[in-house]
């Protein structure tokens, strides 16, 4: 069993698909080991993002991760990384297969759904980063 670290972004919540994408969660067989609503700032954003600070789309990015509510997420199963990577489809909604959640509600390169690590090493940079342990059940 691996862990993941996931988030429902401000433009999917906001937009309402909140339930839709974790009926999806469930339905491909994880377990949501943590989940909480949170309302970041600017800096928490920044924060988090720390790794794509050089990027010329990071203020872009870090504004629109504080511009609203998320829910953050440990996911478990096999394979939890990739399999949730999979499940998401690529950065780019414009690009990413059918069935997948960014196709289903990602609208942008930028506002794109949802998040999810994309290593073993990041994962526990993430899941750290929003959880203790004792909020993993
Ligand atoms: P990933 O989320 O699929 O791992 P990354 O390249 O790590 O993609 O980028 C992190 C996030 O930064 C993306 O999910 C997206 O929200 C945002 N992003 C990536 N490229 C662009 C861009 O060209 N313009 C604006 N935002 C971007």
């Amino acid at each position: 069993m691996e862990r993941t670290f996931a988030i429902i972004k401000p433009d999917a919540f906001a937009a309402g698909h909140a339930g839709q994408i974790l009926s999806r969660i469930y339905s491909e067989g994880f377990k949501i080991v943590g989940l909480k609503k949170l309302y970041l700032s600017k800096v928490e954003a920044e924060g988090f993002y720390a790794v794509h600070s050089a990027r010329p789309f990071f203020g872009e990015l870090t504004d629109f991760m504080s511009s609203g509510p998320c829910v953050v997420m440990a996911l478990e199963a096999e394979n939890a990384i990739s399999k949730w990577r999979d499940l998401m489809g690529a950065t780019n909604p414009a690009d990413a297969a059918e069935g997948t959640l960014r196709k289903e509600f990602g609208t942008s390169i930028g506002e794109n759904a949802t998040h999810g690590s994309d290593a073993p090493e990041t994962a526990a940079f993430e899941l750290g980063y929003f959880f203790n342990g004792l909020e993993l059940l």
